[in-house]
């Protein structure tokens, strides 16, 4: 079960040590009135309840999973394994590993027919994770979309605004 509250997007991490990073995730997919999944679910430490998740999403309503783990990071891999949903992956730089490039490879060198999607490490990951699931979702739905839209352009306001004040 993902949770009580039927949701499209899930956020799945490995550890609540991934939380501090994953939280810009969370509040990006609400900036776009989202309000995700969110659980933490080890592909290593409890592998029953990730193939459990994996395989009960669809059901559940979710259209997109999100997956963010570091080290040897199989979650998103794990995940993609076991559903047919468009899986998102980000890997971290955690404590312990080789500053997040140990779990980007483990996360994008997936063998072919069963992609993932994988983000840059650590925080841009993160919240572009929420940006790409917002754009899978738009595909079939204009609000998201209009959101989508306006986002782009108040980031390019802010880009042309910063370049202004340099000359000013
Ligand atoms: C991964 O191992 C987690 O995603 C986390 O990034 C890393 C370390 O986990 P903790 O030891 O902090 O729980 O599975």
């Amino acid at each position: 079960m993902v949770s009580e509250k039927k949701t499209t997007v899930a956020v799945v991490m490995g550890s609540d040590s991934d939380m501090e990073v994953m939280r810009s995730c969370i509040e990006t997919l609400r900036d776009f009135g989202i309000e995700p999944a969110v659980r933490i679910i080890s592909a290593h430490r409890t592998p029953q309840i990730a193939v459990q998740f994996a395989e009960t999403a669809a059901k559940d309503g979710v259209k997109v999973i999100i997956a963010a783990a570091g080290m040897a990071a199989h979650l998103a891999g794990a995940l993609a394994a076991r559903t047919t949903l468009p899986v998102i992956g980000v890997p971290l730089a955690a404590k312990a590993g080789l500053e997040g490039v140990d779990a980007l490879l483990s996360t994008i060198q997936m063998p072919p027919g069963v992609p993932v999607a994988t983000m840059a490490i650590g925080a841009a990951g993160a919240k572009n994770a929420a940006i790409f699931a917002v754009q899978i979702l738009a595909l079939s739905d204009d609000a998201l979309a209009e959101k989508l839209a306006e986002f782009k352009k108040t980031q390019a306001e802010k880009v042309i605004e910063k370049d202004s004040a340099l000359t000013d």
